[in-house]
Parts: C-alpha cells; sequence; structure tokens
C-alpha cells in the first residue's frame, strides 16, 4: 500500500467512525424544563444531582439522596441555573 493509499484508507476509516459518536442515548433527548423547585420534585421527589459525589455531599448534608440515573443528570443540567442556586450540584434538594 502506497502513503497515500494509506492515507485513503485511514480517511474512509474515520469517515465510518465518525457517525457512531453521533448517536443519541436517551439521557440525551431533550431534558424537561421545570420552573420551579415545586414542579420538579413532582416528578424527582428527592431533587436531582449532577453526579454521584453531588449526591452523596447532599446525603452528608442531611438531605435526601437525589437522583442520578443519566435522566435525572439531563434534568440536573437543563434547570440547574434556576433551581441550584447555592451551586452545590444539587437541585431541589430536600
Ligand atoms: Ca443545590
Amino acid at each position: 500500500m502506497t502513503p497515500t493509499n494509506a492515507l485513503r484508507g485511514a480517511v474512509a476509516t474515520l469517515a465510518l467512525a465518525a457517525p457512531l459518536f453521533l448517536v443519541a442515548t436517551p439521557a440525551d433527548a431533550a431534558a424537561p424544563y421545570f420552573s420551579s423547585c415545586d414542579r420538579l420534585t413532582r416528578a424527582w421527589p428527592n431533587g436531582v444531582a449532577k453526579g454521584r459525589v453531588a449526591a452523596n455531599m447532599a446525603v452528608r448534608d442531611g438531605y435526601s439522596r437525589p437522583a442520578t440515573t443519566p435522566r435525572a443528570v439531563a434534568v440536573y443540567w437543563e434547570n440547574y441555573r434556576r433551581l441550584d442556586r447555592d451551586r452545590d450540584g444539587t437541585a431541589c434538594e430536600n
């Protein structure tokens, strides 16, 4: 294989592989907007956290364990600007 053919092969391989990075997962589906913690906690009673570390911190601080499923994390990132006022990584802890 000449260097040019090797390059073409590499480019073709990348072109085939690239779409694999674009496959959407369920967590990527648009997360719902919640205008208030009152509304968010109807769906997520303990609030939502950006990850397990933040959830553990909420529990250490005396709150119920917030949800950290992929969907809950997506909900966190969609709503944290309004609903995680103290920016501790959990929205609507209670
Ligand atoms: Ca918070």
